[in-house]
């Protein structure tokens, strides 16, 4: 039985209260003499079979995980400090974090040519400082960045999927005053508002803001290049948690490619800061609110561009909306609830659904800590025509426990292949070693290649990843290189050297195993000193480290990468500048003097 205390919210209105108890399951199928994940193993020296691109919460970063090994294989700081890549240390990435030291990475999403994955970059959002990060598949790195004004609680995040990614839209989940400066009566909540955002993919810069009354969650573009979604829990535009609960409907909103470029083009929007701010409130034709039960949450779009379903979170439904049928409903010819073709019941708290391409939807139950696998046809038709003890759902597999997001191999492209199925679980509780009262979280992979869901390996993740896409290998490995060009730095060192410049110092250093370029360097006390040092190593993975004694940095720097770093000389003395990263046999030589005289 379960030691958890269950973290119930305690008012009236939620009577299906999301609660973190997990109803007392215990570990399954733990013990066999001959473990399903056998026939899945990768063997030492073998490669996964996919790219595991998982969001890491409050961690800030993107890990890069293999699938089916579940080994994590790169970490990819973006909106946190990582002293092992000198992230957020060196000039090149400050410039990029914008003076802000964490960040809250919920979906991580590739960039897309005719409805795949191009393997050219990933985006991550920062919910919790409202930016969009870009990284590049080639070095896994965070290239660009950029703010989203007006918003708050950056949420969902999907890019254009046809013909490729020329626009990445961004949803705000908190309703805020567009204009947030303190003027108006902040108290009165029926003044604020969510927005739609589009991006520039290749600029990295904000094209437009479509401005509606309700929040807008979970996000999720079409296969035509032609609308995107956005789930909206809070219609009743509610500032505490029972009147965000009031309404038995919310909404899934539809946003209109076709009339927001319309509205650009005619010059039919307001400047706030800079930014067009287009008026997609009900009625302006740039939207449709198409009404769903209730507090819905993610909206995941089916691999043939058919249908987007709905994971109804406090309903136990998830609802299929025909995208066949939104251009009848923008013409008004329909209301925008015939759009809805089956609302199946699926079990308790639908947080998130994914698809094999073999027509099935696999969605992740919060509350009955499940996946469900249901057949989207037969719901469809079970809708039209009812028929008494029928379900369109075909199985069920108890994961550990109570599971967030969930996504299949491929799941969110037109190449679907239904082999795995991962189940990002947020509690992992009785299936690990205690380590105290923050636990990691549990990461189940499961098979989905029959008819049944076969549990095959539980693995544990720091907490907390919240989204992963799985791309084929095939479609990642061709991009990644195992150095930058040189020149791509447009300060990368070939010769070392020391120019001073008043009271400014700048050292351009090589590192080649086991020698930096110099051996000593001397500056003045209160000097500001930049380094700039490119590792000059030819060798595909060898990378050097650079950390200067006592002041508080540390980089490590890739083959053929230039990173700088500058900071003042405020301490006197003999500092030992060293290698932190095992290059060589006689990497612990591999250090210089770096001596700071008193200012006299
Ligand atoms: S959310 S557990 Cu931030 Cu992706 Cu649904
Ligand atoms: Cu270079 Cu250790
Ligand atoms: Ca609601």
């Amino acid at each position: 039985m379960s030691s958890l205390r269950p973290l119930t919210i305690s008012i009236a209105a939620a009577a299906m209260s999301l609660s973190l108890a997990c109803g007392g399951a215990t570990p399954d199928g733990g013990q066999e003499a001959e473990s399903p994940y056998a026939a899945h193993e990768v063997a030492p020296g073998e490669y996964d079979d996919y790219y595991g691109f998982s969001s890491g919460g409050h961690s800030g970063e993107v890990r890069i995980v293999g699938i089916p090994s579940m080994r994590v294989l790169k970490r990819i700081p973006v909106w946190n400090i990582d002293p092992g890549s000198g992230w957020g240390i060196t000039n090149e990435s400050k410039a990029m974090m914008g003076g802000k030291w964490v960040g809250d990475t919920h979906h991580v999403q590739g960039s897309y040519v005719d409805g795949t994955y191009d393997g050219k970059w990933l985006f991550v959002n920062d919910k919790a400082n409202n930016r969009l990060a870009r990284i590049r598949i080639d070095i896994f790195e965070v290239d660009a960045t950029v703010e989203i004004p007006h918003t708050q609680g950056t949420h969902g995040v999907f890019p254009q999927r046809a013909p490729t990614t020329e626009w990445v839209i961004l949803n705000s989940e908190f309703r805020t005053p567009l204009v947030n400066d303190g003027s108006g009566d902040m108290l009165d909540a029926s003044t604020y508002g969510g927005v739609h955002t589009i991006v520039d993919a290749e600029r990295m810069e904000v094209v437009a803001q479509v401005q509606t009354e309700v929040n807008l969650d979970l996000a999720a573009t079409d296969y035509s290049g032609r609308y995107s979604f956005a789930t909206s829990y809070n219609s009743e535009g509610g500032a505490t948690i029972s009147e965000m609960l009031a309404s038995d409907l919310d909404y899934l909103v539809v946003f209109s490619w076709d009339n927001i470029k319309a509205a650009l083009a005619n010059n039919d929007y307001r400047t706030v800061d800079g930014v067009p701010i287009l008026d997609g409130t009900e009625g302006t034709g740039l939207t449709a609110y198409i009404p769903v039960p209730k507090n819905p949450h993610g909206v995941n779009v089916s691999p043939d561009g058919n249908y987007a379903v709905v994971s109804g979170k406090v309903s136990p439904t998830a609802s299929v909306i025909d995208i066949t049928m939104l251009d009848d409903v923008f013409a008004g010819n329909i209301e925008p609830r015939d759009a809805v073709v089956a609302e199946p019941e699926i079990g308790l708290g639908p947080l998130h659904t994914t698809f094999d391409g073999r027509g099935n939807a696999y969605t992740s139950l919060f509350i009955d800590s499940q996946e469900v696998k249901w057949n989207i046809q037969r719901a469809i038709d079970l809708q039209a025509n009812p028929q008494e003890g029928e379900t369109a759902v075909v199985d069920r597999l108890d994961i550990h426990y109570q599971v967030g997001h969930t996504m299949a191999s491929m799941a969110e492209t037109n190449e679907a292949d239904g082999r795995y199925l991962i189940s990002l679980n947020k509690i992992s509780k009785d299936r690990f070693l205690n380590v105290g009262p923050l636990k990691p979280e549990n990461d189940q992979l499961i098979d989905i290649s029959g008819e049944s869901m076969v549990l095959l390996k539980d693995e544990s993740a720091y907490i907390e990843p919240h989204d992963i896409i799985l791309v084929r290998r095939d479609i990642i490995e061709p991009h990644v290189v195992d150095r930058v060009r040189l020149e791509e730095h447009p300060e990368a060192v070939t010769q070392s050297s020391i120019t001073r410049d008043g009271n400014r110092v700048t050292v351009r250093l090589t590192a080649t195993a086991p020698v930096f370029g110099l051996q000593e360097v001397e500056v003045n006390e209160g000097d500001e000193v930049t380094f700039i040092v490119t590792n000059t190593d030819e060798i595909p993975d060898l990378a050097h480290g650079f950390a200067i004694s006592n002041y508080n940095i540390q980089m490590v720097v890739g083959p053929f990468q230039t990173k700088s770093v500058t900071f003042t000389a405020d301490k006197p003395g003999v500092y030992w500048i060293y290698c932190t990263n095992f290059c060589h046999a006689l990497h612990l030589e591999m250090r210089l003097r770096f001596i700071v005289r008193p200012r006299s």
